[in-house]
């Protein structure tokens, strides 16, 4: 009798080897999740961060392979494709500034890819995410559970990180929703945030409530603004990574991730964030939460402004 055990983890392609796609190598590897392709293209540089990022190796202490290349044909077989290819936003520039540009890098990025690896599930992060999310969904033709989009893990994170900072407490211990796009008409959900299972609601009076939505809502704005020069990727980064590891490790764990909506929250043929269960097949299922009209308001009014960008993307890309 033979032995069947593989001799290799599973293989995890990012194409975009910028700061969002070369960090979220990093994380990746010295988590000992996968062996890692980062694809970009510009020559020489993909390759250049796998070699500094293998060189440390020995002092992180794992032995997994990250490999740098310009050629798509080396990226056969990955289990995961991550898209963060694409311009990231400039001071003053909004996330669907970037629609134009994005939109041809994304749908070319995600033919490519499918291609190599058909079997393989998708997470895009390019913005306008909840828009690219709907492109790369069309132009692999893939079922919905095995492409999506991450922005809520992050925009929730940032939300975690806000009350955990007006309450001096540790920020694990802050649980928290944020649904809707990734943008200014996102969803936070306060009344069900909670420090170790106490709402938030009663620790903190209504107004400063609202301030830390707000300022949820401006979190990567506000980071633009500090950096001049691009946007957040370390949260990013790190956001992406706990998919990746939900799927990879079968976690089944319960995120807001942007998904192709097919009636769920009354919402039709539209790309937006909302709850789902996230293990090794991809999305095993979307749970649909009691909201109230002011929440459900909210995501109608979010899914909308997607709506009309999806619209606007198609025909930027049939005058192609
Ligand atoms: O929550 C979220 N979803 C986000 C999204 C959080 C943070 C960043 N978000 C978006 O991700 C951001 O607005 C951008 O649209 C992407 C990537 O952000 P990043 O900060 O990593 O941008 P960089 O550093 O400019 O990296 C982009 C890389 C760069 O190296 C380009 O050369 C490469 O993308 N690129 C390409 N690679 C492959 N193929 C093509 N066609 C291509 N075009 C550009």
């Amino acid at each position: 009798m033979s032995s069947s055990i593989p001799c290799h983890l599973p293989l995890v392609t990012i194409i975009g080897a910028g700061r969002v796609g070369s960090t979220l190598a990093q994380r990746i590897a010295e988590k000992n999740l996968a062996d890692v392709v980062l694809l970009d293209i510009v020559e020489g540089m993909p390759q250049g961060l796998a070699l500094d990022l293998m060189e440390a190796r020995g002092i992180e202490i794992h032995n997994r392979q990250i490999i740098g290349t310009n050629n798509y044909a080396d990226t056969a077989g990955s289990e995961i494709v991550v898209i963060t290819a694409g311009l990231p936003r400039k001071p003053g520039m909004s996330r669907d500034d970037l629609l134009r540009t994005n939109a041809k890098i994304v749908v070319e990025a995600a033919k490519n890819a499918i291609a190599h690896s058909p079997n393989a599930i998708f997470i895009v992060v390019t913005n306008p995410l909840d828009v690219m999310t709907y492109l790369a969904w069309q132009a692999t033709g893939l079922p919905r559970k095995r492409i999506m989009g991450m922005a809520g893990v992050l925009d929730s994170a940032r939300f975690e990180t806000f009350i955990a900072l007006e309450l001096g407490v540790l920020p694990a211990d802050v649980k928290a929703m944020v649904l809707g796009s990734h943008g200014d008409l996102m969803v936070p959900l306060s009344r069900y945030a909670t420090v170790n299972g106490i709402p938030i609601t009663e620790l903190l009076d209504a107004a400063t409530i609202d301030r830390l939505v707000e300022r949820t809502r401006n979190g990567g704005a506000e980071i633009v603004e500090l950096i001049q020069t691009g946007g957040a990727f370390f949260a990013p980064a790190s956001a992406t990574s706990l998919m990746v590891e939900s799927i990879l490790l079968n976690q089944s764990r319960l995120l807001p991730i942007a998904t192709y909506l097919q009636g769920e929250y009354g919402l039709n043929d539209v790309v937006i964030g909302v709850p789902c269960r996230l293990g090794c097949g991809g999305i095993e299922s979307i749970l649909e939460l009691n909201l109230s009209d002011s929440e459900r308001e909210a995501l109608q009014t979010s899914a909308k402004s997607v709506r009309k960008n999806i619209e606007r993307s198609q025909e930027i890309l049939a005058a192609n």
